[in-house]
């Protein structure tokens, strides 16, 4: 599917006419770029941004590739937790994609709608499967399907500027869980970063390699799970060494990092949640690139 559409079939999915559609790209309300053959193209992050800021509905949301109903529900916190947890168990992929999108719409940030809404889903998911309420395949499908959601959620968000200060991250060596890394990818895109998850199960060696390789201001690993602790903080506090040589911050959260092992893990910050770490990301600004390593252990920003 394009990601790019006309001012008419923009028009057409916010239920406006075509005129005032193209007012408003004039006044620079809704970023859009011309062909060559000069028709002005509006990519779907710039228009759901424009629909989120100016408080405005979707008509016809289908028209720009989303599920229909988004944006004609304002959704209420407490029930948008119960419909969600119904869709990911029932494996409604349109409902689900389309609570997280009006949550979205309605201005809710990123970080929160994972936070708030997806994380505790995916723990009582865990709990019901524990008691024996939810089959293996329920839990496995909605965790496909909840790729697909986060997704989603980053199409909106869009790429993040393209001279943004580069985040990378992922789940390490024996860590399956794929759905907080990609979370915080999508939260770093929202904060301004040019982030990019390299996925899950990584080898230490190859995220030094990649520190080395693509002198990144940001490093997050995300850790569900630990095989075997006493050589998961050797490693990681290896990998901590390389990174602040080459002036990159590293941020951990996840479930297995209990207040032990964090005692004897090097880190820059630790987080709770994607919100600790959105504002941190927020806050920090790389002044100038490091290419090469530094010899002070200090992070340079
Ligand atoms: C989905 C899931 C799986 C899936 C994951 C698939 C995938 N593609 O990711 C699969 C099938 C792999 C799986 C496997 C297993 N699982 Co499992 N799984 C879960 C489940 C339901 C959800 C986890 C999840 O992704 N949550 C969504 C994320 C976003 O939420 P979160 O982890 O809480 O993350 C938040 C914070 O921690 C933080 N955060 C996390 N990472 C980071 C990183 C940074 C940088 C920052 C800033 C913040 C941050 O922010 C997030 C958002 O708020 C949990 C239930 C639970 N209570 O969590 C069980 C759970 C973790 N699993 C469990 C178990 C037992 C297993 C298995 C052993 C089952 C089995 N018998 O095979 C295996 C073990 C796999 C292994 N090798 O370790 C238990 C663990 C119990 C324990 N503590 O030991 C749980 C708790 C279920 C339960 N209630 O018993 N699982």
């Amino acid at each position: 599917m394009s990601q790019f559409f006309s001012p008419k079939e923009v028009a057409l999915a916010i239920g406006v006419s075509e005129s005032s559609l193209k007012r408003w790209v004039d006044k620079g309300l809704i970023p859009a770029e011309k062909t060559g053959g000069g028709h002005r193209r509006l990519q779907l992050d710039a228009v759901l941004r424009f629909i989120r800021d100016e408080g405005k509905g979707l008509a016809n949301p289908e028209i720009i590739g989303l599920p229909a109903e988004t944006g004609k529900i304002v959704p209420a916190g407490e029930s948008a937790q119960a419909e969600f947890l119904q869709a990911m168990s029932s494996g409604n992929e349109a409902t689900a994609k389309r609570i997280i999108l009006d949550l979205f719409i309605s201005g809710m940030s990123v970080a929160n709608i994972c936070d708030l809404v997806i994380a505790p889903v995916f723990e009582r998911i865990g709990d019901l499967w524990r008691c024996g309420d939810l089959e293996v395949y329920q839990e496995r499908r909605a965790c496909e399907l909840c790729g697909r959601v986060i997704h989603e959620l980053r199409r909106a968000v869009g790429s993040g500027p393209d001279d943004g200060p580069l985040a990378i991250g992922g789940t390490l060596d024996g860590d399956p869980y794929t759905l907080a890394t990609n979370m915080s990818e999508v939260v770093l895109r929202d904060a301004g970063w040019r982030a990019t998850s390299l996925g899950h199960m990584l080898p230490f060696d190859t995220l030094r390699k990649a520190i080395e390789n693509d002198h990144p201001h940001l490093m997050w690993i995300s850790v569900t799970t630990i095989r075997d602790t006493e050589r998961f903080i050797a490693n990681f506090n290896v990998l901590f060494d390389t990174a602040t040589s080459f002036g990159c911050a590293i941020i951990v959260g996840g479930q297995a990092l209990t207040a032990d092992i964090r005692q004897s893990l090097r880190y820059t910050t630790f987080c709770d949640n994607l919100r600790h770490m959105e504002a941190f990301a927020r806050t920090i600004r790389p002044r100038d690139r490091v290419a090469t390593p530094i010899t002070s252990p200090e992070v340079k920003f």
